[in-house]
């Protein structure tokens, strides 16, 4: 067989395995991240930067990566107390809010510079249970406080960033933080609630408790329900069932609300389902997750975070982009294509290719490309094009 004929017939195999049935298998498995700090509570993502990460852990200290995940550092804790939330603020780049326990009360403070350094912004002796900054208007927050042994809970509205602040609301916890209208100042969500005056009051417009928002006009108000995930597309009038599964939370990504995960992740058998479509079709999205799943986010282009027991685990399909050319393209395929049938060992074996790690680049490790195929891991258009070969 010449080289131009071995390459059509390996393209018509190629091809195949782009049939939509291939394409929503998990490609690769969830991995434990070797070097992240222990005992974590949550995982927060800078979607503005890609590869910035904080995590809180369960004694409240503070952690960030820059290199999605690779390697952490621990941060100064503001006021040298505890963090028990965190929250990005998505007005401004490198910017966060953190909420402290400085064991006499409960503080907000701000960081502009990723966490490095943090100024205080108030105080109050209650809890403070969400913290919800508007992705539009810099300085509008929503935050709920209330008794740690009360299922009552106040919503306080500041517009200086947290220094002054006013109750807008009182009712029982939803279970989601405040959700802001992402392509509307004035309107925010919270559980069934709704305001059309940047969370200055409030009317019960909803018989779903929302707990995301998609970054789409018109916007994807999404419901997790025991019934299924719902989506609203006309500000919570109608709803459409997108996964009859029962859910409890819903993870965005925030620059592409085509990319969600869901499922049920408080009940004794967890389950997630991810989709890529906006939620038009789901696949599942559980294997190798032993134990207690605390969370999950998107936090990046096709990179997903979830906890587990206090442990951090990776969904991550950077390694099929064979080149690092940042896209998962015909520059991947030529890669693949020249080490394929080679084994351990062989001089034409390329241990890059070998996707799922067997010691050999065959059919299985084209089956991981060809689901991945086409996916890009920033949005910014690159100097130089996909080379799909021609012959
Ligand atoms: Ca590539
Ligand atoms: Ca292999």
């Amino acid at each position: 067989m010449t080289r131009g004929c071995k390459m059509k017939h390996w393209l018509t195999m190629f091809s195949v395995l782009l049939l939509p049935s291939a394409v929503l298998a998990m490609p690769f498995p969830w991995l434990p991240v070797e070097n992240a700090p222990g005992n974590l509570i949550g995982i927060f993502s800078d979607y503005n930067q890609g590869h910035v990460y904080l995590a809180v852990s369960q004694s409240g200290d503070l952690y960030r990566s820059s290199d999605s995940g690779d390697t952490w550092s621990p941060l100064p804790l503001p006021g040298g107390h505890a963090v028990v939330f965190l929250s990005r603020d998505p007005s401004q780049k490198t910017s966060w809010y953190a909420v402290t326990n400085s064991g006499t009360g409960f503080d907000i403070w701000y960081s502009t510079d990723n966490g490095t350094s943090w100024q205080y912004r108030s105080g109050q002796s209650e809890r403070i249970v969400y913290i919800s900054p508007s992705p539009i208007a810099h300085g509008y927050l929503l935050f709920a406080t209330g008794a740690a042994d009360s299922a009552s809970l106040q919503l306080n509205k500041s517009e200086d960033g947290g220094v002054t602040h006013h109750s807008v609301l009182m009712m029982n916890d939803p279970g989601f933080a405040p959700v802001w209208h992402t392509t509307s100042s004035w309107q925010a969500h919270w559980g069934r609630m709704l305001s059309s005056d940047y969370g200055e009051s409030w009317t019960d417009n909803s018989d779903k408790t929302i707990a995301a928002c998609g970054n789409d006009i018109p916007p994807s108000l999404l419901a997790p329900t025991q019934e299924g995930l719902f989506r609203s597309r006309d500000t919570t009038n109608t709803w459409w069932p997108l996964l009859l599964k029962p859910t409890d939370f819903v993870s965005i990504n925030p620059r592409n609300s085509n990319m969600l995960i869901t499922g049920s992740i408080r009940s004794d058998s967890p389950n997630l389902y991810y989709s890529n479509d906006g939620g038009n079709r789901f696949a599942e999205w559980s294997s190798d997750t032993p134990g207690t799943i605390q969370t999950v986010i998107i936090g990046s282009d096709w990179m997903f975070f979830t906890i587990i027991n206090g442990a951090l685990y990776r969904y991550d399909e950077r390694p099929a982009d064979l080149d690092q050319s940042n896209r998962i393209d015909g520059g991947d395929l030529v890669i693949m294509a020249t080490a394929f049938g080679t084994h351990a060992g062989d001089a034409a074996f390329n241990t890059i290719a070998d996707l799922n790690h067997d010691g050999t680049i065959d059919g299985n490790d084209l089956v991981i490309l060809s689901a991945v195929f086409g996916h890009r891991f920033e949005y910014e258009d690159h100097d130089s094009p996909g080379d799909f070969p021609a012959d």
